[in-house]
């Protein structure tokens, strides 16, 4: 692009200045990596430079709206300075100091992102949750993580208020709301007396930057830790060759802001490039709305999960004149070529499915440029080395299914999330042999073309969340109704797949009303934990089927919802 090249001038740390082109060369292990960097410092401040001298075209940094007629448009130079801002008020009357954990549990507004600058700002460890959280998920997540800070929304205060007494690490509680809340400190109120001066602690490149909470088949989520530079520069190839992004472009990736797709897609491939990141606050997600605001507005490039790919194409697209959009994609979940093909026709647009996870990243993507093959994720992307191996790490051949897997070199890829924190067992776990392995199987053609087969666990995978079965079958065993459950995925056309839940009742219930008794169970799921959760389909059984030692089988259970024998 013509940015590669430019010089990216460091105005807090000594050395040599860093360009776009030196994170990309980092990318493709040409180069090695900085002993600091901080997004704030080294790529935000600096494109509030160009904007200054004309370099970057008057584009937004973040423009907000709500559909309601509240906008907001930041250039980086505001963003630079509404985020330092934001970082005194970290700092100062919240008491934070580097290295402590904030729990930000906003919905999409702008705060969101002031805060995560601000936390980039003075080195605090950002850990987004999303506002679906329930105080049970509220409270796990500030106990694992020891977290000082909460920061949240009106919404979610009555959920933390009724745990915080459990949580002895937390200092702050920061409520973003235009009201006050005893016991609260006022984000609104501190801000508008904080002081726009603020220097930019100089990080190191493999200091913690962020964690995000990952579910697996046991247990309860784990914390994945994220780098400066795995989150920083990680994203560098992926904003230029899969979201295929300039300065000149503005992106809605409608991702929640709890998910590590807001960060790729709404922070950092986005800034690295310089392009703006478009964000549309719907008090809840629907079709018009969303193809309205294609019209209305001049998005150039869109990222969106399959299943709201399967609900757009439902309707008449033929009678939307899009503004500006010339780039679409996907992920999160495997999209069917039949949705692939119906977007084509009805909008003339190619859709560009990537594949990634949050512990890693982006792993495959259909490159701009590169021939797609409906239903492939595409081809491995840089620095990775995507193989598909057995079970004794061996790699397979083109059209033999395995787990996909990375190539581990003498070090670990800067990428790479750094651990799962205080659980160095299931860290481990994910090394085998020369490999990192995903828990995804799939199959490599001989073109190099992934094909996602489905997950080696239980782990479910519907609308782009993935779902720990452990953490649905928790939440319904509280139910006095359920003596036992198993929790699998089940196919569903819109969302892929969804949770189904195998319930034994308890001699009380036995003979309720099974329409009435599955509201109640599904209700009960959404108050337990975060509602997109909840089974969708329940199924009362009179018993589960079982290894002789008693363990749930199911795996049996899942290959009867998918017609496998
Ligand atoms: O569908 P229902 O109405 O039965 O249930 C919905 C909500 O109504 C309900 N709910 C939400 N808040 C509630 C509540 N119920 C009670 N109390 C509350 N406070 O719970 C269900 C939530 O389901 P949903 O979130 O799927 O909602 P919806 O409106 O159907 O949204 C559809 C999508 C497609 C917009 C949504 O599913 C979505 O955003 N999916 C994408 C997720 C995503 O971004 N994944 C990326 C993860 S990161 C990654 O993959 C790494 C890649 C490198």
């Amino acid at each position: 692009t013509k940015l590669s090249g430019q010089h990216f001038h460091k105005s807090h740390q000594l050395g040599a200045p860093l360009t776009l082109a030196d994170f990309e060369a980092i990318n493709r292990c040409e180069k090695s990596l900085p002993k600091n960097f901080n997004f704030a410092g080294d790529v935000l401040d600096q494109w509030s430079q160009k904007e200054k001298t004309g370099e970057r075209p008057a584009n937004p940094a973040l423009w907000w709206v709500n559909g309601k007629g509240d906008e907001v448009k930041w250039s980086f130079g505001e963003l630079g300075s509404l985020s330092r801002k934001a970082a005194n008020v970290l700092t100062k009357p919240c008491g934070l100091e580097r290295g402590d954990r904030v729990a930000v549990i906003l919905p999409r507004i702008p705060e969101w992102w002031l805060i995560n600058v601000a936390c980039m700002r003075t080195g605090l460890v950002f850990m987004p949750g999303t506002t679906q959280l329930t105080a049970k998920d509220i409270l796990y997540r500030l106990r694992a993580s020891k977290a000082k800070c909460v920061v949240a929304s009106e919404e979610v205060i009555p959920a933390v208020e009724s745990i915080v007494s459990e949580c002895p690490d937390l200092k702050t509680k920061l409520l973003v709301s235009p009201h006050s809340q005893n016991g609260w400190l006022s984000f609104s109120e501190l801000f508008q007396t904080a002081s726009a001066e603020h220097s930019c602690v100089e990080t190191g490149s493999q200091e913690p930057m962020a964690i995000y909470f990952t579910s697996g088949t046991t247990g309860s989520p784990k914390m994945a830790q994220h780098s400066q530079s795995s989150l920083g520069i990680g994203y560098t190839l992926c904003g230029r060759y899969w979201l295929d992004l300039k300065s000149t472009d503005i992106i809605w990736n409608m991702s929640d802001t709890g998910w590590i797709k807001a960060a790729i897609g709404s922070v950092f491939s986005s800034w690295l490039q310089g392009a703006c990141v478009f964000v549309h606050r719907m008090a809840q997600f629907d079709t018009d709305t969303f193809l309205d605001t294609l019209t209305n507005y001049p998005i150039t490039t869109l990222c969106s999960a399959p299943t709201v790919y399967r609900m757009l194409v439902q309707k008449d697209l033929k009678r939307y004149k899009f503004k500006k959009l010339r780039h679409c994609l996907t992920g999160g979940e495997p999209l069917n070529p039949e949705v692939l093909e119906q977007w084509k026709v009805q909008t003339g647009l190619e859709l560009y499915e990537g594949y990634g996870q949050t512990e890693v990243g982006i792993i495959c993507a259909n490159q701009k440029g590169q021939e797609i093959k409906p239903g492939s994720m595409g081809k491995g992307v840089l620095p990775y080395d995507v193989q598909i191996i057995d079970e004794n790490g061996n790699i397979l051949p083109p059209g033999k299914e395995g787990e996909i897997a990375l190539r581990l070199t003498s070090t670990r890829p800067f990428c790479f999330f750094s651990e799962y924190v205080d659980n160095p067992e299931k860290t481990a776990a994910t090394i085998r042999g020369n490999f990192y392995v995903t828990g995804d199987r799939g199959v490599m053609d001989s073109d190099g073309y992934f094909w996602f087969v489905g997950r080696a666990d239980d782990v479910i995978i519907s609308s782009g969340y993935r779902i720990g079965p452990f953490e649905v079958e928790s939440a319904l065993i509280e139910h006095p109704a359920v003596v036992e459950s198993a929790v699998v995925s089940s196919p569903d056309p819109v969302r892929g797949e969804v949770v189904k839940a195998f319930v034994v009742l308890s001699a009380p219930f036995k003979s309720s009303n099974p329409e009435k008794l599955t509201l109640e169970l599904q209700d009960h799921v959404k108050k337990s934990t975060a509602p997109y959760k909840y089974p969708r389909k329940v199924e009362f059984v009179k018993e589960l089927p079982k290894t002789i030692t008693g363990k749930i089988k199911r795996n049996v259970l899942r290959d009867h919802e998918w017609g496998r024998t």
